[in-house]
């Protein structure tokens, strides 16, 4: 369907800051707030109405500078968690105890790298520069998600990561499949598939030990004590301390509101950890007959809070290790960019008439 078609659209010679022709970015789409000529409250009026018939905002549409904010800082709060989050199982894998575990947990950290970068390309489209992005993770001034700043001790911490952390991955992040902005909304389909994949290695290896013996049993109810509370707070502040959801769900970039989502993801895992046998450290845990849903206690949120400014048990670290492997890694881009200018100029004087090519 072409953008004329499209209803939800403008028309192609639509004012700038609209789409341009043949799907051209129009000037507002580059990330500037000056709009031109257009008339401001067509464009909202246009957007607020994509957003209100469940549309996409595409990169090329108009959108609010407030919009386009939320979404970079969204996108590359997600992308950075993504990569900072392949540090603490990556932690395990020359420890894995055999060649499949092994195998799994490299696909596992591998898929987590990709998603990162998706996720950097979400971004971009919204005109942020990923090396910027890079800069304010390693210098601390974005933030990344909580759970990826506590150790992991043992090997079962790999398998609860699997189930607890992916399985509240996917609660929150298979609604941001239907987010309003385009791209987002589809890096998010392959990851939640990704995503759902983890989930169920994790669950597989948990059971594999709680099959095992009573030392395992007991590595497994550890790892579950730690990482509940911590698995809590990945979905956010409480609603009524969460300055961003009230927008963003008017916006549809969230679908569900932050104690919502935690409601489901406790729903969920509580029958699994019945099957699995492992005791979830909640004294507050019970099912609510008349709300039809678990009852449960509060994450420690002073806790939550020194973690999401800075100081977590593993913050430090894990910056720090992030920033050394961008310095060692700087020599790859410096030849990645040599090569496509050497590429660059190859084509350029492929494309000039014999006679006109210089020599040099
Ligand atoms: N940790 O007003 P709200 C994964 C920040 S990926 C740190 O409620 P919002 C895969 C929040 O950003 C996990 N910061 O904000 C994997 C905001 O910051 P500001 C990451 C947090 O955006 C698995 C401030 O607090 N997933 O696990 C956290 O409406 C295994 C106020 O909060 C995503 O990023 C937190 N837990 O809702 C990888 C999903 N919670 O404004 C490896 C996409 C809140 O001060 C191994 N993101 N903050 O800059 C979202 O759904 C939302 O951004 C929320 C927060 C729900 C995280």
């Amino acid at each position: 369907m072409s953008a004329a078609q499209d209803s939800s659209r403008p028309p192609d010679n639509g004012p700038a800051g609209q789409p341009g022709p043949a799907g051209q970015p129009g000037p507002a789409a580059a990330g500037q707030s000056d709009i031109g000529a257009a008339n401001p409250d067509e464009l909202e009026r246009f957007f607020e109405e994509t957003v209100a018939r469940d549309r996409r905002i595409e990169p090329r549409d108009w959108m609010p500078d407030a919009y386009r904010k939320t979404m970079v800082r969204q996108i590359a709060q997600h992308a950075h968690s993504e990569i900072i989050g392949m540090q603490p199982e990556g932690n395990w894998v020359t420890r894995a105890p055999s060649l499949r575990r092994k195998a799994i947990l490299l696909a596992k950290v591998q898929d987590e790298a990709g998603h990162g970068l998706y996720l950097y390309s979400a971004a971009e489209t919204l005109g942020a520069d990923r090396a910027d992005l890079t800069d304010r993770l390693i210098t601390g001034k974005q933030k990344y998600s909580s759970i990826f700043n506590y150790p992991t001790l043992t090997f079962a911490d790999v398998g609860v990561i699997g189930w607890l952390v992916d399985g509240a991955a996917i609660c929150n992040q298979v609604p941001l499949c239907r987010s309003s902005y385009g791209p987002y909304a589809r890096a998010m389909i392959r990851i939640c598939k990704e995503e759902s994949f983890h989930q169920r290695q994790g669950y597989e290896l948990l059971m594999t030990m709680m099959r095992g013996t009573d030392a395992q049993r007991e590595m497994v109810q550890d790892a579950a004590d730690r990482w509940w509370w911590p698995s809590l707070m990945m979905f956010g502040p409480p609603d009524a301390d969460s300055p961003n959801t009230e927008q963003s769900m008017r916006w549809r970039i969230k679908r569900h509101t932050n104690d919502d989502l935690r409601q489901r993801f406790v729903d969920m895992t509580v029958p699994q950890a019945e099957a699995l046998g492992v005791t979830l450290p909640d004294p507050d845990l019970r099912w609510n007959q008349e709300r039809q849903h678990y009852d449960f206690g509060q994450p420690d949120w002073a806790e939550f809070k020194r973690i999401i400014s800075g100081n977590g048990p593993c913050n430090a670290q894990r910056v720090a290790n992030r920033r050394a492997a961008h310095e060692a890694g700087a020599w790859v881009r410096d030849a990645a960019a040599a090569h496509a200018a050497k590429q660059a100029r190859v084509s350029r004087r492929g494309a000039m008439p014999a006679g006109l090519r210089s020599e040099a």
